[in-house]
């Protein structure tokens, strides 16, 4: 018999997620099925004669132009969650400070980190882009100091992605399993399709931006100049390599079928000890990849136990099949011991014949 897709709302009651978590994740949903409305009309203006495509003259606090969708994204994301009434504090890639919320009720108990456009890069070429949130418990306070959002990713309560793709799909996880739902433009209700997310432990799929080579880390470039010998290396085995410049794609396909995202520390800007964020980026994928069976990592060390430094920090992550991970937090070791055998281990010419 045909096994009934439940829908989220479903799901979180059948799984005890206390009923303001349960309340807070169906809002997220609603924003991302307002998100996924715009994105499905691509470049087609709207009567205001407007559409999402394009860069604004704006710039956020990370420094990069603001697309137009990443500003209508903010947006959705703040007024959703605060019309709530269960959130205490927010922090938006979009925004510099965090967003306290005026109208507090005694109920606020959350505090929420999002990306709410990740992969803004690609919208205005088709390609899969998301939003990233990551739930904490708020401290029970009136009036929220910056370091009271300094909390480290393994207290998260919940974390998940919304992707806009061929579909539109939501992926959780409360702590128990990762799941995700599909969005259904009939019903208009996330439906569960993928319960029980499961990252193969082994992988031949790597996923990293290559023209950065020459900024990484010795034990970085080992790693991939052995995935570029493949067979003929001493991985005895070869690999496929994906970049898709959108996190949320590249690890929506590792959830689904495997595979290693790097995104490393590199030299090209010493201010940056990477690209992507601790807070609303590397931590809530961290804990849907953990509770899926994998790994995420600094390089040196479990990226959820990395102490917060500052609510927009950057850090380096390698994130996805177990096996993998702990292969390159080997050699990560052995260049920090300096017991690695010096590199390269053969004249990189010999595979650029
Ligand atoms: P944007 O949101 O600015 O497009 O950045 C996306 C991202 O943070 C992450 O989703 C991608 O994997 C990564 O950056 C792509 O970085 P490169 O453009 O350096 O390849």
């Amino acid at each position: 018999m045909k096994k009934v897709q439940i829908s989220l709302e479903s799901f979180l009651q059948e799984t005890h997620a206390s009923e303001s978590l349960a309340t807070l994740l169906c809002a997220i949903a609603e924003a991302s099925q307002a998100i996924s409305a715009l994105t499905e009309n691509g470049a087609i203006e709207n009567k205001a004669g407007e559409n999402i495509y394009g860069k604004l003259n704006s710039e956020n606090v990370q420094g990069e132009t603001q697309a137009t969708l990443d500003v209508i994204c903010d947006k959705i994301f703040t007024s959703s969650l605060a019309a709530t009434g269960l959130v205490a504090g927010m922090v938006s890639e979009e925004v510099d400070l965090p967003i306290a919320v005026k109208d507090k009720t005694n109920k606020a108990e959350f505090l929420v980190f999002f990306d709410p456009l990740d992969g803004s890069s690609n919208v205005d070429v088709n390609v899969s882009i998301g939003s990233i949130f990551s739930v904490f418990k708020s401290p029970i306070k009136t009036d929220l100091s910056e370091a009271d959002y300094l909390i480290a990713g393994k207290q998260q309560v919940a974390a998940g992605y919304a992707i806009y793709g061929p579909c539109t799909m939501l992926i959780i996880t409360t702590g128990q399993g990762t799941h995700g739902f599909t969005l259904s433009r009939a019903s208009k209700q996330f439906l569960l399709t993928h319960p029980d997310m499961q990252v193969p432990a082994d992988t031949k799929e790597y996923a990293i931006n290559s023209s950065n080579q020459r900024y990484w880390e010795s034990p970085i470039k080992r790693y991939i100049t052995e995935c570029k010998a493949g067979a003929a290396g001493r991985r005895e085995k070869d690999f496929n390599m994906r970049w898709i410049g959108s996190m949320v794609a590249d690890v929506h396909r590792i959830l689904t079928r495997g595979g290693i995202y790097l995104y490393p520390k590199d030299s090209k800007d010493s201010a940056k000890p990477g690209r992507l964020r601790l807070m609303y980026e590397a931590n809530p994928m961290a804990m849907l990849v953990e509770q899926a069976g994998g790994a995420a990592s600094t390089g040196r060390m479990r990226m959820l136990d990395v102490p917060p430094e500052h609510i927009h920090q950057r850090i380096p992550i390698i994130i996805g099949s177990k096996n993998e991970v702990e292969h390159i937090e080997r050699y990560h070791a052995a260049f920090d011991k300096g017991t690695d055998e010096p590199f390269p281990l053969f004249n990189e010419r010999t595979f650029y014949r």
